[in-house]
């Protein structure tokens, strides 16, 4: 029997910030490196609730009430608290908009230079069956002079510094771009350490890959009716016929799109008339880490995500995202 080769210099998310902030910004004040150790601990956090959550339902084992006869709290104010507390005690945090809060949260006494802009656990519909979900983040740094306002988060795509995802599957994966590359990371569970695991990821150029509800085709505008048709009817010089997957809890569908390539569209429809993702906490950081990964993000009528602005911290978007080839295919129909 061999015994396994074990790696001893391995890099951890610590390891890894600390070794680019040297590369790409040496004279920086360490600030957005603490910050980032603080989500750090929001993930490895959330992920222990959602595990310990699955006992819960799969075999009572914390029981289903707490010791004052409360129901159990919703895993998504769990991890809206966890993340705000997370937030509020980096003590670099001075704005936070959550998914969960209706309002901006302002932290009063923190001296900090950063606003954060998260959905705690997107897909949440999807948990009680074992679905992956994922925590979405977004970060600006603050306006110059500013003591933290809603304008230093009503602002473009494109000023963001950090942005990611980690989705809370078989293991925990985190995606990470501050505008250098995208860089992946696997939670070590025993070590307690998020390790580099895809460095630099590139996203394929092309792949007969597309994730859409497509349960709300007749709500669709023509156009996007016709794209979709026109990816089920591919023709023979296309090669393969197109695949269909649609996990319906974002962070796991464009993690698949990121890794193997593809589409993923949720365009504004007659229901959802602005359509259904956030901008700020859900389109802008997905589309951040397509483009730094070499693919492309667009809205409903082919124009760059990350140029847009929202009015209001929970606007929505439609949204297109995935691969160079596939992107370009799609906007020969909503450029039209
Ligand atoms: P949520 O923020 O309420 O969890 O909703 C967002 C989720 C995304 O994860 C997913 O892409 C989308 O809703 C799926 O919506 P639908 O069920 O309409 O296809
Ligand atoms: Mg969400």
């Amino acid at each position: 029997v061999k015994t396994p080769k074990i790696e001893t210099d391995i890099i951890t998310l610590t390891r890894f910030i600390l070794e680019q902030q040297q590369k790409v910004a040496p004279n920086a004040t360490g600030e957005l490196t603490l910050l980032l150790n603080s989500l750090q601990f929001a993930f490895k956090f959330i992920a222990n609730a959602i595990r310990k959550s699955e006992l819960v339902h799969l075999l009572g084992l914390y029981g289903s009430t707490n010791s004052s006869g409360d129901d159990q709290k919703k895993l998504d104010v769990i991890g809206d608290e966890i993340f705000i507390n997370a937030m509020k005690a980096s003590g670099n945090v001075k704005v936070v908009v959550s998914e969960e809060q209706e309002d901006l949260i302002i932290f009063e006494h923190s001296q900090g230079n950063y606003a954060v802009c998260c959905d705690p656990i997107d897909g949440s519909s999807n948990l009680d069956a074992g679905v992956s979900v994922g925590t979405i983040f977004a970060i600006y740094k603050l306006l110059p002079g500013s003591t933290g306002s809603i304008k230093d988060v009503l602002r473009s795509g494109k000023e963001l510094v950090a942005a990611g995802y980690t989705m809370y599957g078989a293991s925990s994966h985190m995606m990470l771009t501050t505008g250098y590359g995208v860089n992946g990371f696997t939670l070590d569970t025993e070590l307690g350490e998020f390790i580099l695991t895809h460095p630099d990821l590139k996203i394929p150029n092309t792949r007969h890959i597309y994730a859409i509800n497509e349960g709300y085709y007749s709500y669709w505008p023509e156009q996007v009716q016709k794209y979709v048709m026109s990816l089920k009817r591919s023709q023979p010089e296309d090669g393969k016929a197109y695949k269909l997957r649609y996990i319906g809890s974002m962070v796991a569908d464009i993690h698949r799109t990121l890794l193997y390539g593809g589409v993923f569209g949720y365009p504004a429809d007659s229901h959802a008339k602005s359509g259904k993702l956030r901008m700020l906490y859900e389109c802008f950081p997905m589309a951040w880490l397509m483009e730094q990964a070499g693919g492309l993000a667009v809205d409903d009528k082919g124009d760059r995500i990350l140029d847009k602005t929202p009015k209001r911290i929970h606007e929505r978007s439609g949204i297109w995202l995935g691969s160079k080839g596939e992107i370009e295919k799609l906007l020969k129909y909503i450029k039209e």
